[in-house]
């Protein structure tokens, strides 16, 4: 069995996780947040037998969209640190982990 660990943008996580469901696959949503922007995102964690990742992951990559977004940025100029122009990063469509589950019980 893998576990499947998918951060999600927020505007996409109700798509996936309703392909998901329709899919046949549970999944665990967390609200987490982005180390880099601080922003909302969401955490899916799906466990699938190994057959099944490939489908997991199609489903995911097909619901995720990218986006761009703009950051402020800050430029040192002798005197100290002054707003600079705002810099394009490009988040998403997904992350996507992987991992090899040891045991897994549903009691
Ligand atoms: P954040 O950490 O908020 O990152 C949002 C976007 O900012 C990233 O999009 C990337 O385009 C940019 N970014 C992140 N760290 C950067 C840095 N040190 N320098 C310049 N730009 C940077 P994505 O790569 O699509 O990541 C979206 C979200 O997925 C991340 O939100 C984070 O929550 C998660 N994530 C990405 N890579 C990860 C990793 N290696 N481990 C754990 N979580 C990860």
């Amino acid at each position: 069995m893998k576990l499947v660990i998918a951060v999600i943008n927020r505007d996409d996580a109700n798509a996936v996780s309703q392909a998901l469901v329709k899919g046949g696959f549970s999944s665990t949503r967390l609200a987490t947040t982005g180390g880099f922007l601080m922003a909302g995102n969401v955490t899916l964690m799906i466990g699938v037998e190994e057959a099944n990742v490939e489908e997991v992951i199609d489903i995911i990559k097909t619901r995720s969209h990218s986006r761009k977004q703009f950051i402020p940025s800050t430029v040192e100029l002798g005197h100290g640190h002054f707003p600079g122009a705002p810099v394009e990063v490009t988040v998403g469509g997904a992350t996507i982990f992987v991992v090899d589950v040891e045991r897994f019980e549903h009691v």
